[in-house]
């Protein structure tokens, strides 16, 4: 009798680990390592390098957060490098900017009409392109008129980097090529293999342009652990001797 039971309770324990195994989807994330509730502290292989070209500067953030801002305003032209930790679905919200007085539009004293430019690839394979979303909020100089030079500008929404900010009625990115862009040096020394530059219609006289991109899943395919909900988990990690 006691037999059986150890039996039944032998079946038991395998039809459950069969159930769980068939609750394991193939392409389901894995589950978070360590025990239930808890989860590994992310290491840098976790990671995903941002890389970041703008004519002139930009402010980029990810689910509502400020992530990385262009460290020179105007000239050289940089690439910003940066480490993330990404989470999907990922919120892109970029706002861009050609150096252009606010009052006329132009650079350089007012001299000339310079051009824009922006490009972004992550190490999850996410790429700038015409997929993602574009609006310009300031335009200058107005037909191109130097002489009496004027400005068109639209008020910036206070959210609209937020993941829930609608921007339904915002058009697509153009994409230019590197032959019209022209970026300087920097550009050649780091990955954007695969990315396109992006701007608003015009390239020249749009000088603020938003961008707004939803990554659903890794382009790359690569399964990665969401370590969005840290702050609220104990990490997996020996307890710490309590202090004497
Ligand atoms: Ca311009
Ligand atoms: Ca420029």
């Amino acid at each position: 009798m006691k037999c059986k039971l150890l039996a039944a309770a032998f079946v038991g324990l395998l039809s459950t680990a069969g159930l769980m195994a068939v609750a394991q989807k193939p392409g389901d994330r894995p589950p978070p390592p360590g025990a239930p509730g808890k989860l590994k502290k992310p290491q840098m292989s976790d990671t995903i390098k941002a890389n970041i070209y703008a004519d002139n500067w930009f402010m980029l953030y990810v689910n509502g957060e400020l992530v990385a801002v262009d460290s020179i305003k105007f000239i050289p032209h940089n690439v910003i490098s940066v480490d993330m930790l990404p989470t999907y679905p990922m919120t892109i919200a970029v706002m861009a900017k050609d150096n252009a007085d606010p009052q006329t539009g132009m650079e350089y004293a007012n001299t000339n009409i310079g051009d824009g430019g922006f490009i972004l690839k992550f190490g999850d394979g996410t790429v700038t392109n015409a997929s993602w979303k574009a609006k310009a909020f300031s335009t200058g100089p107005i037909n191109r008129d130097t002489k009496n030079p004027r400005v068109e500008n639209t008020p910036i929404p206070e959210n609209w980097f937020a993941v829930d900010f609608d921007d339904s009625s915002w058009g697509k990115a153009k994409e230019y090529t590197e032959d019209e862009v022209n970026p300087k040096q920097p550009y050649f020394e780091h990955d954007f293999k695969g990315a396109k530059f992006i701007w608003s219609n015009d390239i020249d006289l749009d000088n603020t342009v938003l961008f707004r991109h939803v990554v659903k899943s890794p382009p790359d395919g690569k399964p990665r652990v969401n370590y969005s909900n840290l702050n609220n988990i104990v990490p997996d990690s020996p307890p710490k001797k309590p202090k004497k």
